[in-house]
């Protein structure tokens, strides 16, 4: 359990508790399922922050949804590659209120999927990253034994335009207790080059590596002000310049 105090007081849309009142690790124990879809058009709009985890199957989505909600089986997770198949959905916010959502999307890559299921899933996860309007951020899960795969890569080109327009980005090196320090930190350097305007994490569900981290980042993500850019954050929050 987090005892960072909560950072970014920034301005809570209606509904969210007094940023004192929460850290982000109690913020996401608050999670509860939403709903499920397995097309696009059968997904609810939403008007508060949705965080979607995307990646390879197998990639470790739902076992990180579920420790980072410390619920064990909030999102399905299984030693079977492909588990997970629709579009999960799941609201974040205590008593009932609503005031961020995580997306948990179907893995690809799936060797054993017959094509024409690929083909359809691919087409859906890319319609989802373009159009879904509520979306502040994505985290894109790789297992680092693997680096980031062809298909990861498209997602990368998909959702390169958005990223520069401000959507939220991180690339999230999951099953981390498989590497040693070395190749950590290999991996992490090589991810922050790949990851562009976003960052890159090491997470480990087994060694509750990076749970923490990623709560305070998601947190922040969810609770920042959409329409300011990085740098105009930075300019609000500097003094003015003073004269030599
Ligand atoms: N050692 C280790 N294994 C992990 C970790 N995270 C996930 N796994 C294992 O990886 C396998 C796949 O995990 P899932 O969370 O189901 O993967 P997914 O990305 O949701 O897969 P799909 O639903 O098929 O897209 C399971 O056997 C998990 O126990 C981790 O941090 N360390
Ligand atoms: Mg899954």
């Amino acid at each position: 359990m987090s005892t960072k105090p909560t950072a970014s007081p920034a301005a809570p849309s209606a509904g969210t508790l007094p940023a004192a009142t929460v850290t982000p690790m109690g913020w996401m124990h608050t999670a509860r399922f939403l709903t499920t879809a397995a097309q696009l058009h059968h997904l609810p709009p939403i008007d508060v922050p949705e965080i979607a985890f995307v990646g390879r199957s197998n990639a470790g989505k739902s076992t990180c949804i579920n420790t980072l909600t410390q619920q064990k089986q909030l999102a399905f997770a299984s030693k079977k590659p492909g588990r997970t198949q629709h579009i999960n959905l799941f609201a974040l916010g205590k008593q009932g209120v609503t005031d961020a959502v995580l997306a948990d999307l179907p893995g690809y890559g799936y060797a054993a999927v017959p094509k024409q299921d690929k083909i359809r899933w691919q087409r859906v996860m890319a319609n989802y990253l373009v159009t879904r309007e509520n979306l502040r951020g994505i985290v894109l899960l790789c297992d680092p034994r693997l680096g980031l795969t062809e298909l990861d890569e498209v997602l990368l080109d998909v959702i390169r335009p958005r990223v520069q327009e401000g959507l939220k980005f991180l690339i999230l090196l999951t099953k981390a207790d498989k590497l040693t320090r070395v190749e950590g930190a290999k991996a992490l350097s090589i991810a922050r080059l790949q990851a562009g305007g976003g960052e890159a994490k090491l997470f480990s569900a087994l060694k509750k590596q990076g749970v923490d981290d990623v709560a305070q980042l998601l947190w922040d993500w969810s609770h920042s002000d959409p329409l300011l850019s990085p740098s105009e954050t930075e300019t609000v929050n500097d003094e003015p310049p003073g004269e030599d």
